[in-house]
């Protein structure tokens, strides 16, 4: 079960203009001003105006998601998945929402699916599933998504990372993705991969795309629950990973301006041959020197 929380000032005025970044927003404020109180003043005297408030408006949304999940934790592969990205699919000025989904290990291996989901915002603090519509709810396993206009044609596209490798869905700005996965020349990544980025590393315009893969697994011969030092926890039998597992090489791929990508990972010394365990990634300026750097 997904929940959505918003400041009760939101709540208290329905009818005014509101975007969940601008929540979001207020809700890192909230944090940061907690923190700051904490840190310089060991008896903070009471605010003068309470500080606002998040509240669960979940069920007012008309968002209905549920996220499966294997609350017996047998396998990492299970306990990892679960994304969510923002994305203003129809160019409306309202973000619209994408929920990824994961099957189990038994429904995976039993060729079963699971749907993840497209909420289009309603303007009006409720959405409405759009799924089958925009064809994006079976992408794959599926463990996070990014959102990035790879085309340059001005309309934002959707990256899904999957166990498995990735899949681009292209935004046909009619409501409408296609499956561009292909066409793109991204079917051979094939790994785990958690999270992806996409980001202009070297400025020519056009959106490149790094994908951060996590632990090495074969869904037909997964470590079992407790089989081994590493799958224990104080003596207690625990799920396996990613400590005795082995990792996965990252990618950086180039946008090749014709709907294209070109792996470059080797020639631009980010392949990660020691094949650490990635999960996600951001692109930064870190030293303020115009140029972009990628974290893992
Ligand atoms: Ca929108
Ligand atoms: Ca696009
Ligand atoms: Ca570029």
């Amino acid at each position: 079960m997904i929940r959505i929380f918003a400041l009760n000032a939101y709540v208290r005025n329905l009818s005014r203009r509101w975007s969940l970044s601008s929540i979001v927003s207020a809700a890192v404020c909230v944090v940061w001003v907690g923190a700051v109180f904490a840190q310089n003043s060991p008896q903070p005297p009471p605010p003068a105006t309470p500080l606002p408030q998040l509240i669960d408006i979940t069920a007012s949304t008309g968002i209905q998601f549920n996220h499966l999940s294997s609350p017996e934790q047998k396998y990492i592969v299970e306990s990892m998945s679960g994304g969510v990205a923002l994305i203003d699919y129809d160019r409306d000025g309202w973000p619209d929402i994408y929920f990824t989904n994961a099957q189990s290990v038994e429904m995976a291996l039993a060729d079963k699916k699971s749907r993840s989901a497209l909420y289009h915002n309603n303007r009006d603090g409720t959405f409405t599933d759009v799924t089958d519509k925009a064809g994006v709810g079976y992408p794959c396993w599926a463990n996070g998504a990014v959102v990035g206009d790879y085309n340059n044609d001005g309309w934002p596209d959707l990256l899904v990372t999957c166990l498995g490798g990735v899949v681009l869905y292209r935004n046909n700005g009619d409501g409408t993705f296609t499956d561009a996965t292909k066409q793109a020349g991204l079917t051979g990544d094939s790994m785990w991969a958690a999270g992806a980025t996409f980001g202009d590393y070297d400025g020519d315009g056009w959106a490149d795309l790094f994908v951060s893969h996590y632990v090495a697994v074969d869904l037909h011969d997964l470590p079992a629950f407790g089989s081994a030092k590493t799958c224990k926890y104080h003596g207690i039998d625990v799920q396996c990973g990613p400590r005795g597992l082995k990792g996965s090489p990252d990618n950086l791929y180039h946008n090749n301006k014709d709907g294209t990508f070109s792996d470059v990972s080797k020639e631009s010394g980010v392949d990660d041959p020691k094949k650490r365990f990635g999960l996600t990634a951001v692109w930064t300026d870190f030293n303020n020197d115009g140029d972009r750097k990628s974290v893992v």
